[in-house]
């Protein structure tokens, strides 16, 4: 394939740059993501796991104080939802405007933050001049129009959305002007006149309903696979993820995610809200929390995803009741600018601590881990964990159960498992193995780790607990795959281990 399979910009590369030394700072001083995670915000959260986490924006909410003070500080990128769109831009053939999208630039600019540029090409918010064209006078007008506005924002984009949403549902490509005139070639010439105007931006295609396997990404992945055979310049795919409580969750979203990323492309979530119908309830929200933590696992499971944007922050300025009239409630924040559940699971899922309705409150539990065992092809899996109370309030250890997730790689299906030191002593400490119903990558198995009694004080440790475990037949394991696998010798913050209180999930992502 001849692809132009760019990797030009480190992971960290939306992170401000202050932002980086300061992170670099606090991981070299505790080893691990802990600083970050107890104080982190979302963006913090997302970049300690090389990720980035945006909001969209708009002009007219800018001189919201309090609104600006959240956008400023909890998020490290911004996509503008409205100011670059080509009926703001160029509202008369050849006159450009970009005075709206510069104050996002600025802003951004302000506050450390990257920029999407969105979008250049697209059906709609377009002026009616470009509809009234002749068709053999669109292709010119569209490589002006591309060329003037990614010239403009280059250096202060650092993506742009260079055609938006060019399928049906159906997985056929949307009538438009540009695709009438020049049929499903427009796509290869947008992006070739963006990387023209701008050789650094990261380009992408960025379309909704292409978050799942499905008829429509399945048209996204053909089309993103040939323009890369035919070394159209192309780095990544956004999926907008507007998601709905009443509709299932996208299908495999992280498989989906992975086949692009496996075509050498980035992913990024793009415009991610979650809507209901009115009124909220209990359930609702506990779905829409729900949503928003698989997203997020999703694009931490894939390393070619490069970060979310939220479609806006707040439910105060979400374009989903002037659109579906009687839903809303998308977003992570309330009216009022406070969090909502959603954010809290948000923030567990990127490893933080919770909050009040999920995964945090009394106790706050984190799981510590090192591997004690150098040798991922033996015929035996040995944890060192350890679990540290972050929180206001002692903790009952024995409502606490602890899962390390792990494969079984065939052999016997019957274990034994030891806990061989822990300064609480092993007598407290109860463990077992358990097969899971419906596998998952990397993790058939998990061994459960439960005390017989004792309490964990607020800021106290357990302290190490050495754990081992071994097949009857004592066949040999690959741990190289293991979900919980981790190759860090020295305790640190531990995402991919799970902690529960009276089985429910305080920390970590489960597989
Ligand atoms: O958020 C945007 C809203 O303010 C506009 O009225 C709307 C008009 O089409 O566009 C919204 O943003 C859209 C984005 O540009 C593309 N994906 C769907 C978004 C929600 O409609």
């Amino acid at each position: 394939m001849n692809s132009v399979k760019r990797c030009r910009h480190s992971r960290t590369r939306g992170l401000p740059t202050l932002l980086a030394g300061a992170l670099t700072l606090a991981l070299t001083l505790t080893g691990g993501p802990a600083t970050a995670a107890q104080q982190g915000t979302l963006h913090e959260l997302a970049a300690a796991q090389g990720k980035y986490f945006g909001s969209a924006t708009d002009n007219s909410e800018l001189p919201d104080a309090a609104y600006t003070a959240v956008l400023g500080s909890e998020f490290g990128q911004i996509t503008p939802g409205n100011s670059m769109k080509w009926d703001t831009t160029e509202p008369v053939q050849g006159q450009f405007n970009f005075a709206k999208g510069d104050v996002i630039t600025d802003f951004a600019a302000q506050h450390g933050q990257s920029v999407r540029g969105h979008t250049l090409v697209w059906h709609s918010q377009l002026p009616s001049w470009v509809g009234a064209l002749p068709p053999a006078e669109v292709e010119a007008a569209m490589t002006h129009h591309v060329t003037e506005e990614a010239a403009h924002y280059r250096g202060k984009v650092t993506a742009w959305d260079v055609v938006n949403e060019p399928f049906n549902e159906d997985g056929t490509f949307r009538t438009s002007p540009f695709h009438t005139a020049m049929g499903t070639d427009y796509i290869a010439t947008a992006l070739r006149a963006a990387h023209a105007a701008d050789p650094d931006a990261e380009l992408y295609l960025n379309d909704y309903n292409i978050e799942g396997l499905g008829a429509k990404s399945d048209a996204m992945y053909a089309l993103v696979s040939e323009l890369l055979d035919e070394g159209v310049p192309l780095d990544g795919v956004g999926m907008q993820a507007h998601l709905a409580v009443q509709y299932g969750f996208p299908y495999q979203m992280q498989a989906n995610m992975q086949r692009f990323a496996d075509l050498g492309l980035d992913v990024a979530v793009t415009e991610l809200d979650v809507r209901m119908q009115l009124p909220a309830d209990a359930a609702k929200i506990a779905t829409q929390s729900t949503y928003y933590r698989q997203v997020v696992e999703a694009c931490l499971a894939v390393e070619r995803c490069v970060g979310i944007t939220v479609w806006d922050y707040t439910d105060k300025y979400s374009w989903v009741p002037s659109t579906f009239p009687g839903q809303g409630a998308a977003n992570l924040y309330e009216e009022n600018l406070l969090p909502k559940p959603a954010y809290y699971a948000v923030r567990t899922a990127l490893g933080g601590e919770g909050g009040p309705g999920e995964g945090g409150g009394p106790g706050a539990l984190r799981a510590q881990y090192r591997s004690s065992d150098s040798s991922t092809g033996d015929n035996q899996i040995k944890p060192g964990l350890q679990l540290v109370n972050t929180g206001g309030t002692a903790v009952s250890l024995s409502d606490v159960t602890v899962r390390y997730w792990f494969t079984a790689d065939n052999g016997a299906s019957r274990y034994s498992t030891w806990c061989d030191w822990s300064p609480i002593g092993c007598s407290s400490v109860t463990h077992r193995v358990a097969a899971l119903g419906t596998p998952k990558a990397g993790a058939d198995h998990y061994l459960e780790v439960g005390f017989t009694g004792g309490s964990l004080a607020p800021g106290a440790a357990t302290g190490e607990i050495q754990l081992r475990l071994n097949k009857s037949d004592w066949s040999n394991f690959d741990e190289s795959d293991d979900y919980s696998h981790g190759t860090g010798t020295s305790y640190a913050d531990a995402s991919k281990i799970t902690v529960y209180v009276g089985g429910e999930p305080v920390w970590g992502i489960e597989p």
